[in-house]
């Protein structure tokens, strides 16, 4: 069965009977003049229709348990597509997301209208910043469609996330293809460090080996020398590398829409000072120890607070830290959040992991007055009975980052 059916059936049957489902790609944003970003398309669309063109939509109803469902895709302009590429054919929309109704968006206020008097839910993706295929903020849609009479809005984005966080067995394959991809371009990047490069070179040799697979990057590639690599997202990238600097590399892409996060933290001039190697290894240690304790029924919190206790012990034995002190004067982020569409891909973290969720591990410390910051980040399948490093063969060891 085509996959994105699938997936919406399993949503179906969360739904209450006698409503409607709508759900938006989205639409461009504007840059400036007349510029727009990039169009990235809102992903519990895309989970759910495999559709990635924007200004569609998603249309079903759930009337005495008969699911009806319709897509939409912006009508054929022949003059647009001379000018901004080609468009989804009706054709390919429906065969993509295997629903045989379609209509172009032309006809979504006839079919809104059909609802009234049928149904007395109406379910919508709540997430702020989602805009419906004329621009309008979905929350502001949610306001419009209120309107209709005997009719509620609910928020059916906490039930797609749900489904989000449990991938299936060729999501699970696309997050491995996507971080060979990441590993094979990291790898040409380390080639390029060296004393008297610049941040934004190696963030280039990164970018060029995944832009040449045809792909796109998860998020903004870090590449944080020295002190700068305190700044968790640093989005500067001017800094020359220094020798006897560290540099903080933390980066993703994928050309399948599911993305890799990884962290690796490499020594400029090939070689560790003894204050940078003792900061490194208990790094390292806090990684491992972490992906080990990861079970099924373990929350991401239960993560933190370990992360948070084993980089205490550490910098206090080797007297890095006073026993008085608090650890997050060094270690001021999260260990863990889940990966897949979206880099920090959308969960709900009271949940316990469960075989099939994929999160980092992602321990870090930092020393600004050391121009020390150490990040070593991988990226984790939940198993049955614990978990599966899937970055494994993305070096971390000293002797292998060393020269
Ligand atoms: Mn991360």
């Amino acid at each position: 069965m085509n996959k994105y059916k699938e997936r919406r059936e399993r949503l179906y049957k969360k739904l209450a009977n006698d409503s409607a489902l709508i759900l938006f790609s989205g639409s461009e944003i504007k840059k400036s003049a007349d510029a727009f970003y990039d169009f990235e398309v809102n992903r519990n669309f895309f989970y759910l229709t495999g559709i990635k063109q924007e200004g569609s939509i998603l249309f079903v109803t759930k009337i005495r348990s008969k699911i009806k469902e319709t897509i939409l895709t912006s009508p054929y302009d022949a003059h647009k597509e001379i000018w901004t590429g080609r468009r989804l054919k009706p054709s390919s929309a429906t065969e993509i997301c295997g629903i045989e109704n379609y209509k172009s968006t032309d006809e979504f206020d006839t079919l809104l209208k059909t609802l009234e008097g049928k149904v007395t839910t109406i379910y919508l993706d709540q997430e702020p910043g989602i805009l419906t295929h004329t621009g309008m903020l979905t929350t502001r849609f949610a306001l419009q469609i209120g309107g209709i009479p005997e009719t509620k809005v609910e928020n059916v984005y906490p039930l797609i996330v749900r489904m989000r966080m449990v991938k299936d067995e060729v999501e699970i394959q696309l997050i491995r293809d996507s971080i060979a991809l990441t590993g094979k371009a990291l790898s040409h990047a380390l080639t390029k460090i060296k004393p008297g490069a610049y941040e934004y070179e190696i963030a280039a040799a990164f970018e060029y080996k995944i832009k040449k697979a045809h792909g796109k990057l998860g998020f903004s590639t870090i590449a944080a020398t020295g002190d700068n690599a305190v700044i968790l997202h640093y989005p500067n990238l001017g800094s020359k590398l220094e020798p006897g600097q560290l540099l903080l590399l933390d980066l993703g892409g994928h050309n399948n829409m599911y993305t890799a996060d990884i962290s690796r933290t490499i020594p400029v001039s090939g070689k560790f000072t003894p204050l940078q190697v003792t900061v490194y290894e208990i790094v390292l240690a806090c990684n491992k120890a972490v992906i080990n304790f990861i079970r099924p029924g373990k929350t991401i919190m239960d993560l933190q607070n370990y992360t948070r206790e084993f980089l205490k012990d550490r910098l206090v034995k080797a007297k890095l830290m006073d026993p008085s002190e608090d650890i997050s004067n060094y270690y001021y982020h999260g260990v863990s959040h889940h990966l897949g569409l979206d880099t920090h891909d959308p969960s709900d973290r009271a949940l316990p992991l469960e075989k099939g969720n994929v999160i980092t591990v992602e321990p870090g410390l930092y020393f600004a007055k050391h121009g020390i910051g150490v990040r070593i980040e991988d990226n984790i399948l939940i198993t049955e009975k614990g978990a599966e490093n899937l970055s494994i063969s993305i070096p971390k060891e000293i002797k292998e980052i060393i020269s």
